[in-house]
């Protein structure tokens, strides 16, 4: 079979991603197929067309990773741009069309009513080689997990426990523009999250067990990725440290295999051996981004986060004398937030020396979640509502714009004080500093 991979993604907020998930889906299909990937950071639509007219794919896989970008002062919505593309295909190409990805796994009911798809693959997209195989073959969908179809529910999937193969080609089109975008390639070192935060979706994409890569395996990848040219890399688990042993030993496989380049990754400011972040720096990493959420005593146990105010300043300083880069994220507006709360997180800010603040001032709602579950029980949506537009949870105490407002007063003149990931206006600076050779996420340069 002839399969074309898509990635639609062309978001360069923060900066562009490179469609590392798209790297495991062809992972999965067995060496009988043909596959192509199709990035359109890198291929206009008369370049797509001229490779669906020369390849022929017998099936098109898009992934759809962003449905929004979950900012309540300043929303994008995508799904119309996916919409239009579906059209545009269809237009084009007899393929079986099948869609995926994490923003697909979050709301894949409301998506494949949407768009007009002949499959969709909630989860990871490890079983779209089943589906291949099956389709070729003309097999039996019907044990195929995760899989929707106009004809079929989807079944209840569970966490992929099968072979796990990143197909990473130095010589695909596409992975220069991210060498060329800022020299980022990104690295997973595990699937699943842990922790049980409220409003969190990442449990239901990756799973609510860590399912761990080998180390030596990760380091491989890294190398891979370091030898191919790659100046800097992200490691896209939920938080990298939720299994504190099993981090370690990756940032001693990247000393043991020679891994040189600099990395950074999302860290959940947790109790921590206190040379934890030594050893990380020793490896080659750089930049620490904390999902801390807030300070308050009360946000975070409402929140049920694994860690208090005092663990935050706790892993901050270890970060810092270990001299590494470190950013901070909030996430305000969840249940009991308040006047009292917000000015609570905005005190005990200043605690926190030589950093970036990134603050989110709404929460989406997200099926599958705690935070879904109480408001339905506050009747602030019902089962019926559309969760497709973004929905945001209204707290009683205090709303958006007046939290908004708060930090914005506080922050004063201060820059590194950035409400939401900062928009167009940050990434077009980030975009600038890439094309004159800078590498990484560059948050650092707004370090005070
Ligand atoms: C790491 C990460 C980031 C990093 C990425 C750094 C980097 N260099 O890669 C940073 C911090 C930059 C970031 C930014 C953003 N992110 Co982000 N990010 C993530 C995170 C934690 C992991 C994504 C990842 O790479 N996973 C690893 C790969 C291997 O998995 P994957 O891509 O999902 O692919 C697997 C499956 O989905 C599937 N699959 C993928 N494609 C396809 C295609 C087909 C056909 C099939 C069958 C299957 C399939 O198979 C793959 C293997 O199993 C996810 C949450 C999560 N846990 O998934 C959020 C997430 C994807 N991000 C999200 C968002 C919103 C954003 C931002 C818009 C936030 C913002 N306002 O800035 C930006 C957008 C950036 C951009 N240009 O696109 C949302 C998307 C959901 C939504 N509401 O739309 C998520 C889900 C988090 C959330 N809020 O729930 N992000
Ligand atoms: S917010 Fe972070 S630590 Fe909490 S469940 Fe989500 S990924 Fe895990």
């Amino acid at each position: 079979m002839k399969v074309l991979l898509i990635s639609p993604n062309t978001l360069t907020i923060p900066y562009p991603v490179y469609p590392i998930g798209l790297d495991y889906v062809a992972g999965s299909l067995s060496a009988t197929h043909q596959v192509k990937i199709a990035d359109l950071n890198i291929l206009d639509r008369d370049a797509l067309a001229s490779l669906l007219l020369d390849f022929s794919p017998d099936i098109i896989g898009l992934s759809l990773r962003n449905v929004d970008n979950t900012e309540i002062g300043d929303p994008l919505f995508f799904i119309e741009e996916y919409k239009e593309l579906v059209a545009w295909l269809r237009a084009r190409s007899q393929a079986v069309l099948v869609c995926g990805g994490a923003g697909f796994t979050i709301l894949p009911h409301e998506i494949f009513t949407v768009l007009d798809l002949d499959y969709g693959i909630i989860g990871e997209g490890e079983r779209f080689g089943l589906l291949v195989d099956a389709l070729e073959n003309e097999h039996s969908l019907s044990d195929i997990p995760g899989l929707l179809s106009h004809s079929a529910p989807a079944q209840a999937t569970a966490p992929w426990t099968g072979k796990q193969q990143r197909q990473f080609t130095r010589t695909a089109s596409h992975y220069q523009f991210y060498l060329d975008h800022g020299g980022m390639l990104n690295l997973q070192s595990k699937r699943g999250c842990s922790f049980r935060c409220i409003y969190c979706p990442y449990p239901h994409i990756e799973g609510k067990k860590h399912r761990l890569v080998p180390p030596d395996e990760v380091a491989r990848t890294a190398l891979n990725l370091q030898q191919a040219g790659a100046k800097y890399f992200f490691i896209t688990d939920s938080a990298f440290n939720s299994d504190i042993a099993h981090s370690l030993a990756v940032a001693k496989a990247f000393q043991k295999h020679g891994v040189s380049i600099p990395w950074g990754g999302f860290f959940a400011p947790i109790k921590l051996p206190d040379d934890y972040f030594k050893t990380m720096h020793d490896a080659g990493l750089k930049h620490v981004e904390f999902g801390t959420e807030s300070l308050s005593v009360t946000m975070l146990q409402n929140y049920r986060k694994p860690f208090r105010p005092e663990d935050i300043l706790t892993a901050h300083n270890q970060a810092l004398d270990a001299g590494l880069h470190v950013a901070h994220y909030f996430l305000m507006g969840g249940p009991g937030e308040s006047e009292d709360t917000v000015n609570e997180t905005l005190t005990n800010i200043d605690s926190l020396k030589k950093t970036v603040h990134f603050f989110f001032t709404g929460i989406r709602i997200y099926p599958h979640t705690v935070l879904y579950d109480m408001a339905i029980a506050e009747n602030k949506i019902t089962a019926d509502t559309d969760l497709l537009q973004p929905v945001f949870y209204a707290c009683d105490g205090i709303n958006h714009q007046a939290i908004e407002n708060s930090i914005l007063q506080k922050a004063g003149k201060r820059i590194n004080w950035i409400v939401g990931s900062g928009g167009t206006a940050a990434a077009t600076t980030v975009t600038k500093m890439h094309q004159r050779g800078y590498t990484g996420p560059l948050w650092e340069y707004l370090i005070r």
